[in-house]
C-alpha cells in the first residue's frame, strides 16, 4: 500500500537534507528511505538490547532522533547521540523499530528503513529505570512485613534489596507514602512484584497503582491491600516500588523526569494461617512473633487508645476502614491521642523491629 497523506517539499536542491524532510508524512515501508548508515542492534537480551547507528551520511541538521518500537514513538534520543539501550522488552519477541530524525526547525524527516530484532528466551537481571530528578518528590515510606523504611531523595533509584519483607499468598498489605521537599503534586505510585521470579516486571505482576492521595498536613501514607496469587512461586524475590510525577510509571520501559524507584526483597511463603482472636479488648487480627502480651484499651474509644504491656515506645500507625493512614509515629506514655480522628472503626499497628500487631479499634 502506498499511502502518502501529505508532504512538504522544503528544499531544492536533490541532495540536500531539506529535500528528504516531509510534513508529518505516512509512507508505506517500500517507500521508506535508508537515512541512517548502520542502523544495527547489538547486546540483545531477553529485555534489552542497543540500537545504534552511524551519522547519517545524507542529513547534517540533526536536532533528536525519534525512536519508533513497532507503530509508538519509545522515546526521543539527542542529536549529538549514535546509540540507545531499549528496555522493558519481553523474551523471544520481535520487534520492529524505525527512526525518524528531527532537524533544528522541528520538521521530522522520512521513516528510516525498519529494522528487526528478536529478543532472545531468558532474562539475566532485572532492568534498571529511574528518575532523573527526585529533588522535588520522592518515596519516603514503605512498610511491608517486617520492612518498616523511612527516607528521603536517594538520587532517583535505590537498591534496597538487603530488605526482606516476609508476605505470604493472599491478601497482604503495603503502606506507602511520596515525600515532596516543597509544594505537593500530582504523583501516582507504583508497586510491582516479580511472582514468577523470572526477572521481568509484567502488567500481571503490579500490586498497587494509585494516585497519591491530596490530604492535608502531607499525611499522606496509605494502607493499600494486595494479592499474592496462589500462583506465585516461593521465596525471595523482588518488588519495585515507583512514584512518579503526573503519569503512571512504568515497571522498566522508561526513565522518567520527576519521581523515584526504590527496589526490596520480598519472601513469599504459603498461605497463612492467621491468629484471629477475641479478647477483652478488641480483635487482634493479626500478631507476630514477641508482641503477644500487648493490651489495648478501651474500646471503643474517644480521647485515647491505651496500650498496656508495650514495654519501649514503639512506632504506630491508625488507618480507617478504607485504608487511609490518619495517624501515625511513636506511642509515648503508653497512649495515642485520637482528639479529632473521626468516628468508626479504625486498625492500630504496633511495630516494634520485624515484629508487629493489628488491632482492631472502634473510635467514638
Ligand atoms: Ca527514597
Ligand atoms: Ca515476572
Amino acid at each position: 500500500m502506498n499511502k502518502i497523506v501529505c508532504f512538504i517539499i522544503l528544499g531544492i536542491s536533490l541532495n540536500t537534507y531539506t529535500n528528504k524532510v516531509y510534513g508529518y508524512i505516512d509512507v508505506s515501508e517500500n517507500q521508506s528511505v535508508t537515512l541512517l548508515d548502520n542502523f544495527e542492534a547489538s547486546n540483545v537480551t531477553g529485555s534489552t538490547l542497543e540500537l545504534s547507528w552511524s551519522p547519517s551520511s545524507q542529513i547534517t541538521d540533526i536536532s533528536s532522533f525519534m525512536i519508533y518500537l513497532d507503530n509508538n514513538v519509545y522515546t526521543w534520543a539527542p542529536g549529538n547521540s549514535e546509540s540507545y539501550l531499549i528496555k522493558g522488552l519481553s523474551p523471544e519477541r520481535t520487534y520492529r523499530f524505525r527512526i525518524r530524525i528531527v532537524n533544528s526547525s522541528g520538521t521530522q524527516s522520512d521513516f528510516s528503513n525498519p529494522l528487526y530484532v528478536t529478543t532472545t528466551a531468558t532474562v539475566t537481571s532485572y532492568c534498571t529505570t529511574l528518575s532523573y530528578n527526585d529533588t522535588y518528590e520522592f518515596i519516603d515510606y514503605v512498610g511491608i512485613g517486617e520492612i518498616d523504611h523511612v527516607s528521603f531523595s536517594d538520587g532517583g533509584y535505590i537498591d534496597n534489596t538487603d530488605k526482606v519483607a516476609n508476605v505470604n499468598l493472599g491478601i497482604n498489605s503495603i503502606e506507602l507514602s511520596a515525600g515532596f521537599s516543597g509544594a505537593t503534586y500530582e504523583e501516582t505510585l507504583a508497586v510491582w512484584i516479580d511472582f514468577n521470579q523470572n526477572k521481568i516486571f509484567d502488567a500481571s505482576e503490579i500490586v498497587v497503582s494509585a494516585a497519591v492521595p491530596v490530604v492535608p498536613e502531607r499525611e499522606d501514607m496509605n494502607t493499600y491491600q494486595f494479592l499474592i496469587p496462589s500462583t506465585a512461586k516461593l521465596g525471595n524475590t523482588r518488588m519495585r516500588v515507583a512514584v512518579k510525577y503526573n503519569g503512571v510509571p512504568l515497571g522498566c520501559a522508561e526513565d522518567f523526569a520527576y519521581g523515584e524507584v526504590e527496589d526490596y526483597t520480598v519472601h513469599i511463603l504459603p498461605f497463612a494461617v492467621r491468629a484471629v482472636d477475641q479478647n477483652i479488648l478488641g480483635d487482634v487480627v493479626n500478631q507476630k512473633k514477641d508482641l503477644p502480651t500487648i493490651k489495648v484499651y478501651p474500646n471503643p474509644t474517644e480521647k485515647y487508645i491505651h496500650i498496656a504491656n508495650l514495654g519501649t515506645d514503639k512506632n504506630f500507625s491508625l488507618t480507617d476502614i478504607s485504608g487511609r493512614v490518619v495517624k501515625r509515629g511513636v506511642i509515648v506514655g503508653n497512649r495515642i491521642e485520637i482528639t479529632g480522628i473521626q468516628s468508626g472503626i479504625h486498625f492500630l499497628k504496633i511495630r516494634n523491629g520485624d515484629t508487629f500487631l493489628s488491632h482492631k479499634v472502634m473510635i467514638k
